[in-house]
């Protein structure tokens, strides 16, 4: 391994947002991708995480960006797959360390699955399918119109140095299988116009094996990334005098749909939350079989030997309007812009300027 210069150059500017620096999953620790390091790492570390383009926001929610992270703006068109999945079950508890996040930012931490096809993540793209369910949310925990000294949110523990992370649990009745995890911090401290909320997706893949769970999430019950938030959600535009928060996108998937969760939802989705593992297969069409397909990747390999060669652009699915698909040039270009910003986005005013990217992140 080797780092240039210019990375360690560029290193040492970073002191502000941030993003989930490492894992830790069935008992496994799983650094992430390093937009700090990694573009300047030879040869290029491979991941279980997608690259980010460094440690800024997104706010336009309706770019290909707010999926798995992206800078369009300055040509890294939404992210790309990563070589690897962990290993994990139905049921396990999946820890995110974020680095240090500044508490100016206060705002929710929220958490996505979507089912990959059986051959893997590693190649696979949703572009604006509908593919995402959400499994964790929080936000608001308390007012502090209840009485406290401040408000209380989610990422305040993020706050403190050598903190627990972030834990969310794999829904236990999920279906093995390739799934891709997109994860937020939604920092609503300039939210009163939009754009101002600032989010900060990341995606991580994991390979399901080992459980007894079946379900695979109807579609009726699927969101797409672009397209499951809007300027207007009361979520992404928000006083912050307001003493309730609204989490923006759909209610939190439960196995125990039908049971009564509570949110407003559940007696609608209690119909079509759920459908075999078997069902869906044939559905999809994506194997013959709904447990051993034969172009199934096995966790040894999924977890170990796929090369970068193996997600080379002409491999890279874009099966849907170009209109949203990034192209596969920018998909796979470790190229990251890093023209010097620092002056421009100085003069924004902003605590967060709206410009991303290494340079202007020591703002
Ligand atoms: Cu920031």
């Amino acid at each position: 391994m080797r780092y240039t210069l210019a990375a360690l150059a560029s290193a040492s500017l970073v002191l502000g947002h941030g993003y989930v620096e490492n894992a830790t999953i069935n008992g496994q620790s799983y650094p992430f991708y390093d937009p700090n390091t990694d573009p300047y790492t030879s040869p290029t570390p491979e991941r279980i995480s997608r690259k980010i383009p460094g440690n800024g926001p997104v706010e336009n929610v309706t770019s290909i960006d707010i999926q798995c992270n992206g800078d369009s703006v300055d040509g890294v068109i939404g992210s790309a797959p990563a070589a690897l999945h962990a290993p994990a079950a139905a049921g396990d508890n999946v820890t995110l360390f974020w680095s240090l996040w500044p508490d100016s930012h206060y705002g929710a931490l929220v958490t996505y699955m979507a089912r990959c096809p059986d051959t893997g993540c590693q190649d696979w793209l949703p572009n604006s399918t509908s593919v995402w369910f959400k499994i964790a949310e929080d936000g608001l925990i308390t007012p502090e119109s209840a009485g406290g000294q401040a408000d209380i949110w989610a990422v305040d523990s993020l706050e403190v140095a050598g903190n627990a992370g972030y834990t969310y649990t794999i829904p236990s009745c999920l279906a093995d299988g390739f799934y891709l995890v997109r994860h937020e911090i939604i920092a609503v401290f300039l939210a009163g116009s939009y754009p101002g909320a600032q989010l900060y997706p990341g995606c991580h893949q994991l390979n399901i094996t080992g459980g007894a769970g079946s379900t695979v999430v109807d579609s009726d019950e699927l969101v797409a990334f672009p397209g499951a938030y809007a300027g207007t959600d009361p979520g992404i535009t928000w006083d912050s005098s307001s003493t309730t928060y609204p989490i923006p996108g759909p209610s939190v998937f439960s196995c125990a749909a039908g049971s009564g969760s509570g949110d407003a939802a559940s007696s609608e989705s209690s119909a079509v939350a759920t459908q075999t593992l078997v069902a869906a297969s044939s559905a999809d069409s994506q194997t013959s079989t709904a447990t051993t397909p034969a172009t199934a990747v096995s966790p040894t390999q999924a977890q170990t030997t796929i090369s970068a060669s193996s997600i080379a652009s002409s491999q890279i699915s874009s099966t849907s309007s170009t209109a949203v698909v990034p192209s596969a040039t920018s998909l796979t270009s470790d190229a990251t812009p890093v023209a010097a910003e620092t002056s421009a986005a100085a003069s924004t005013g902003k605590k967060c300027s709206k410009r991303r990217g290494l340079q202007r992140s020591n703002l």
